[in-house]
């Protein structure tokens, strides 16, 4: 009995290791039915994540299991019925140095890596693009500073709008689709400055496959980076308890080619500016002209990310068929 117990127990660790480090059965962006692990990585942070992750975890179950059998083993060697005379010693220098060194090196194995990525996280590249997450009761806003400054609120879209969008074949996860996506470039550094509502409460802007997540604090702005490799769709959550709505305030941001977030952000700045040159103009038949500009260009602007959706959706269903198809 205690020999199949000890012969199984390795199998059963190398079984979980596997199980802690596979995360091909993870989805990329967003969750999946039956996911284990984390999310699919799509920048190099998060890979490191995910290796920093694997790494430790190898650690974990290696500790659990050696602990796990040498009580076993105390327990079937040590009872009473097996071992009537006890030993009566105290001390054992060597045992107790061993089980101080150890531990300490298990830390000191554990902190080069986790340091370097603390480093890799912090260490933020030069900005192709920078971002203003704002985080209010409850939703985002997100606004583009270094193009003309022009900004979205970000909120979460009910049944209704979702079904519509699936039924165009756009995929609209629950919980987590949003009526306005951020829209970055693919391959590029994107700054996210991050905070709240002066008025408002902690929330914090995540991306799992980003491996952001970031406090979004009032009256204090704080940063993340990401580069994303792969184009799609990648959603998060605000991941700070907030209130009453805090599981109803997902971020979604689609990261797209260079010549759609071109043609995206052009005519959301041309919007952004017709919608001031309204603010400005005291002629009202000109005013009602510039807003039905605006109105026409944020179209364009929706029309672009719709499109590219589409093609994405359409990718992602013929990545699955090739997976799901016998080799
Ligand atoms: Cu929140």
């Amino acid at each position: 009995m205690l020999r199949r117990i000890v012969c199984s127990a390795p199998a059963a660790a190398l079984a979980m290791i596997f199980l802690a480090a596979s995360s091909a059965w993870a989805g990329m962006g967003q969750p999946t039915q039956g996911q284990m692990g984390l999310q699919g990585a799509a920048t190099p942070v998060a890979v490191e994540i995910q290796a920093f992750y694997n790494f430790t975890n190898i650690i974990i179950v290696a500790i659990a299991v050696f602990v796990a059998l040498l009580m076993l083993y105390v327990m079937f060697r040590f009872n009473e019925r097996s071992n009537p005379n006890p030993s009566r010693t105290t001390h054992n220098t060597l045992l107790e140095v061993a089980w101080t060194v150890v531990p300490i090196l298990i830390l000191v194995a554990l902190s080069i890596p986790s340091f370097r990525l603390l480093y890799l996280q912090y260490s933020y590249p030069k900005a192709d693009l920078t971002i203003k997450a704002t985080g209010y009761t409850w939703y985002w806003t997100h606004g583009y500073p270094d193009l003309g400054d022009f900004s979205f609120e970000t909120r979460m879209l009910d049944d209704a709008a979702r079904e519509e969008l699936e039924a165009e074949n756009i995929s609209a996860p629950r919980n987590l689709a949003v009526d306005n996506e951020v829209v970055v470039p693919v391959n590029k550094v994107v700054n996210v400055l991050v905070t709240a509502d002066p008025d408002g409460v902690i929330h914090n802007w995540t991306i799992p496959s980003f491996g952001s997540k970031v406090d979004a604090v009032p009256g204090r702005v704080n940063t993340t980076w990401f580069k994303s490799t792969v184009e799609g769709m990648f959603y998060g959550q605000c991941s700070e308890l907030c209130g009453k709505d805090h599981a109803f305030m997902p971020i979604g941001v689609r990261v797209v080619s260079e010549e759609t977030f071109a043609a995206w952000s052009e005519a959301m700045q041309a919007a952004n500016t017709a919608g001031k040159d309204a603010r400005g103009e005291k002629d009202k038949t000109k005013r009602r002209e510039k807003l039905r500009e605006k109105k026409e260009l944020l179209k364009k602007a929706k029309q672009i990310i719709r499109e590219a959706a589409l093609q994405q959706t359409g990718n992602r269903k013929l990545a699955e068929v090739s997976a799901a198809e016998p080799q």
